[in-house]
């Protein structure tokens, strides 16, 4: 039977090694990947996101957990229907224009992507237009906005200017961060939510879709 709990344990703990072997040794016992993904992994990044958001995993832990949970969907992606893992649940995730900072931003997009989101990375410096586009080419659910520049934040108020102008807002859910931004701010300028960690992040983006 599959050691799911061993798995969630060892994703938390970040021990790479074990949770591939406990993977593959579920496999080879004909284990669900399904519940493998579910009940194991995406269990065991809930606990990762929360435990970042209760300042108990620092972001060094977090990225070692997001990278062992990489390893392991690599075992089951052959396995995964390709609705499955990637779902209809897409998100676009960019720094806005003028802001170079990615690193945040980054960490938002891996802990999506463990948890069950297809992610498309628009990078840093992405203007209004590349988000409204990207948006309506890849028919997202969610639009994720970084910026760390206090001088960039009313720039996420022209990304979604640009993206209600577009006509496409009421079919998307958009999500804010990064360090100077919030709630207030993201209530100010008719964001859908403010995440203040990637662990929040991904808990929004999950009650937004779902
Ligand atoms: Co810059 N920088 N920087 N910088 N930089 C800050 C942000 C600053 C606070 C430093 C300071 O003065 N104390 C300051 C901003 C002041 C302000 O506006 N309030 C600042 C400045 C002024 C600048 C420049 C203007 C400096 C200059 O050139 N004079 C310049 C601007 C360049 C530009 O963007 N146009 C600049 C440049 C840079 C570097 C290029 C050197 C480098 C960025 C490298 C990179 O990102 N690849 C850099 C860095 C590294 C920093 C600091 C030191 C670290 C930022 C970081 O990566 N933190 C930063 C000071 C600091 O924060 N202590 C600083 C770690 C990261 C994991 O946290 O990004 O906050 P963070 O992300 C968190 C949350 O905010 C949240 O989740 C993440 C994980 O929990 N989050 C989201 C982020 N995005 C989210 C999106 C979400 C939800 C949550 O939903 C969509």
């Amino acid at each position: 039977m599959a050691d799911l709990v061993g798995m969630t344990d060892a994703l938390i703990k970040a021990d790479e090694a074990k949770l591939v072997g406990l993977v593959e040794d579920a496999l080879r016992e004909n284990g669900d990947p399904r519940e493998i993904l579910n009940t194991g992994l995406i269990k065991g990044m809930d606990v990762v996101g929360d435990k970042m958001e209760n300042g108990d995993m620092f972001i060094p832990e977090v990225l070692m957990s997001a990278k062992c949970m990489s390893a392991a969907l690599e075992l089951l992606k052959p396995l995964l229907k390709e609705s499955e893992i990637d779902g209809p649940r897409k998100v676009i995730i960019g720094t806005v224009k003028g802001d170079l900072h990615d690193i945040g931003k980054n960490l938002v997009k891996m802990m999506l992507g463990s948890s069950g989101f297809e992610v498309i990375d628009l990078g840093v410096d992405a203007d209004p237009e590349t988000f409204v586009r990207a948006a309506k080419e890849h028919k997202v659910e969610i639009v994720a906005l970084s910026a760390l520049l206090t001088t960039t934040m009313p720039m996420m108020k022209q990304t979604i200017d640009a993206l209600t102008e577009s006509g496409i807002r009421d079919s998307i859910k958009i999500i804010i961060g990064g360090a100077p931004v919030t709630q207030s701010f993201a209530d100010e300028i008719g964001a859908d939510g403010f995440a203040a960690d990637a662990g929040s992040a991904t808990k929004l983006a999950k009650a937004l879709v779902n």
